[in-house]
């Protein structure tokens, strides 16, 4: 049975499974899917992910059966072009705070007319199982542009970013947008005013049409956010699943 495209998957029944790398390893993306994850995003911000390693854990997630989605790190758009080269079905741009911001983002995701990414996808080809021309003609529908909804700035702007042609969708980082809206500077993941404005940002993308992430740093926050109708939460990170893991087997152990 032929596997359904990122995009299908995200439309389904019940919120795409997506587990977040930050080790830079394809073995451990690849154990991720094999054990539930429907999707790895790897994360060239905050992780120790290069566009060294990148290519491999992009084949490696894909060859297991999961949908490949990676972050770059702020402002580098050119990044976006490349990991859609070696097979990436989303790419999510952090720190987007205006129309303007989003419009540079999306050239690197789009081939002409619609953008300007450069052509040069053989990866991307053998990856998807498609002829060249397939992949050229269905790339800028089938592989999906994602800003990250993190600042005050990007409320303020959130409409006009939403309205820019080729942005598929938004993601919210919930440390930076919380952190943007404390007078003190303090993270709050699940405070009134991060939840109001995690609200707001549901409501806003889908009357635009558009696909909606959030970043959940535990099972209890990714319940939440599923509960405020985000299209899906990415659950923890390899990082604090091996020490959750880990800390669990000792005590297992040791009583
Ligand atoms: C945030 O919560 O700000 C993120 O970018 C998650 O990594
Ligand atoms: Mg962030």
């Amino acid at each position: 049975m032929e596997r359904p495209s990122l995009r299908a998957a995200l439309a389904g029944a019940r919120p795409l499974r997506v587990g977040w790398s930050c080790l830079p390893d394809p073995l451990a993306a690849e154990i991720m899917v094999r054990a539930g994850f429907e999707a790895v995003l790897l994360d060239l911000q905050h992780g120790v992910i290069d566009m060294g390693v990148a290519p491999a854990m992009l084949a490696a997630v894909r060859a297991a059966g999961g949908h490949a989605l990676a972050r770059i790190p702020v402002g580098e758009y050119q990044s976006a072009s490349r990991l859609l080269d070696w097979g990436a079905e989303m790419v999510v741009a952090p720190m987007i705070e205006t129309a303007d911001d989003a419009r540079a983002f999306a050239a690197f995701m789009k081939y002409p007319p619609d953008g300007q990414r450069s052509y040069g996808p053989a990866r991307a080809v053998q990856l998807s199982g498609l002829s060249a021309d397939a992949y050229r003609t269905s790339a800028n529908g089938s592989t999906l542009a994602v800003v990250m909804i993190e600042t005050r700035a990007a409320l303020a702007n959130l409409d006009a970013i939403l309205a820019v042609p080729g942005i598929d969708g938004v993601f919210v980082g919930p440390y930076d947008l919380s952190i943007a809206l404390s007078p003190d500077g303090e993270p709050g993941l699940d405070r009134s005013d991060t939840i109001a404005a995690m609200e707001r940002v549901v409501r806003q993308a889908k009357a635009a049409g558009k696909v909606c992430g959030a970043f959940g740093a535990n099972a209890a926050l990714v319940r939440r956010y599923l509960g405020l109708g985000f299209t899906f939460a990415t659950l923890s990170t390899d990082m604090d699943l091996l020490a959750v893991a880990t800390r669990a087997a000792i005590a297992e152990v040791e009583g």
